[in-house]
């Protein structure tokens, strides 16, 4: 970490109530919206305690005090309940440290919110599941996740980032832009909207069975990626579910989906060899017992559409990269310039495989669930 960031990670930690002093820093590149560092500080004991300092994405959650408000909400009632049922996620839970003053949250100098959890000691994230057990761990840890969330009051949850998983309008904002084309990059894109057109009625598959009362609002994560679940480094058990900026209410499917959009290929979301995308079956298998393991709250209806889920949330996230490589890269972080429509293109691939699958996805739901579908 250079001298600059440094001193910036040191001067914003010293804001928050926690002891001992600054060793130094490193900034954690895993996540696409915020920006993560970690940083050790030393007891006059010799003791030496890890904290993330994070930065709140302006541009993405443009109330970053309502997302606040959402993750204070969030942490304290997991934390409640683990206490009084003596029930966890595996281990550690997500804790907030308090700024100097007592807030949850600093100011930075241009006023920028910054807040301070606990490191997940033990434990990293993976990008790429390697084996079944840690698809089935992860799975398993978002489903509890829905579960502990479930009843949280509605109206004590607030909206960060409306219409987050609203499908046909992430497909209706790309058209306007596809309209405008703002950066030149559409000729270079026309297979990928071609295949995004075909696949108009998918995107509202989900939201008009809420509308129609089908499937249930919750309270719901609604990121559910593979890198947002802590694994232990020696067992791979799933510890603790991060990155809650997005817990509001939505729909079980798009958070079962995301795991399947993000656990069952061994490719990097990035990646540029196509034929490295796939669905793997054992995977999604293992996320599929892992979900229904965790999480006793779902309704027939919703075990049924588990799989639409997986369709609809990788067709969606496909739409949004494409949106954003056509936008000129202005949402997710990017390290190089196609990155997004790299992105776009393996998540078009993994729906055509998950497409080819569909059946054999079906089946094996029904096959262990079929006490509880409909
Ligand atoms: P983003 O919204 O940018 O995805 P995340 O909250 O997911 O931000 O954090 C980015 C990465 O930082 C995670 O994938 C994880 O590797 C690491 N991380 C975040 N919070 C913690 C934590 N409390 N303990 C350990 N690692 C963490
Ligand atoms: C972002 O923040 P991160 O990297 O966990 C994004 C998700 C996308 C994902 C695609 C707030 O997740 O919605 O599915 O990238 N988060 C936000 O990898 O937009
Ligand atoms: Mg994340």
């Amino acid at each position: 970490m250079s001298d600059t960031l440094n001193s910036t990670i040191k001067a914003i930690s010293q804001k928050f109530a926690i002891s001992g002093y600054f060793v130094g820093g490193n900034e954690i590149k895993s996540g696409h919206i915020n920006t993560t560092y970690i940083a050790t500080y030393a007891l006059d004991s010799g003791e030496r305690r890890r904290y993330i300092f994070q930065l709140i994405n302006e541009n993405v959650f443009t109330d970053p005090l309502a997302v606040m408000h959402n993750v204070e909400c969030v942490t304290r009632h997991i934390n409640r309940k683990v206490l009084r049922a003596r029930r966890d996620l595996g281990g550690q839970t997500l804790n907030l440290y308090s700024a100097k003053g007592g807030r949850s949250y600093v100011k930075g100098e241009g006023g920028e919110i910054w807040r301070c959890y606990n490191f997940i000691e033990g434990c990293h994230t993976y990008d790429i599941v390697e084996t079944s057990h840690q698809a089935y761990q992860a799975a398993r840890a978002f489903g509890s996740f829905q579960d502990l969330v479930s009843d949280i009051p509605a109206e004590d949850v607030l909206e960060t980032i409306p219409d987050f998983h609203n499908t046909p309008r992430r497909f209706a904002k790309l058209m306007q832009v596809i309209e405008a084309d703002p950066e030149g990059r559409l000729e270079s894109v026309r297979d990928e909207v071609a295949f995004v057109k075909k696949r108009e009625a998918l995107c509202s598959s989900l939201v008009n069975q809420l509308e129609a009362g089908e499937l249930p609002q919750r309270i719901t994560h609604n990121d559910t990626k593979l890198n947002n679940v802590m694994m232990d480094s020696e067992t791979d058990e799933a510890v603790c579910v991060i990155d809650l900026d997005t817990v509001m209410p939505g729909l079980s499917s798009y958070d079962f989906g995301d795991l399947v959009r993000t656990a069952t290929s061994p490719a990097a979301e990035d990646e540029k060899d196509l034929n490295k995308v796939e669905m793997r079956m054992p995977m999604f298998e293992a996320l599929a017992e892992g979900y229904l393991d965790g999480c006793d709250c779902l309704t027939p209806n919703e075990i049924a559409n588990l799989v639409t889920g997986g369709k609809v949330i990788t067709l969606e996230t496909g739409i949004r990269f494409l949106t954003d490589y056509l936008e000129g890269d202005v949402y997710f972080k990017t390290a190089y310039e196609s990155q997004n429509i790299d992105r776009c293109r393996t998540q078009l691939k993994l729906l055509e495989c998950i497409e080819g699958k569909e059946d054999a996805m079906r089946n094996f739901l029904a096959r262990i669930a079929k006490s509880k579908l409909p």
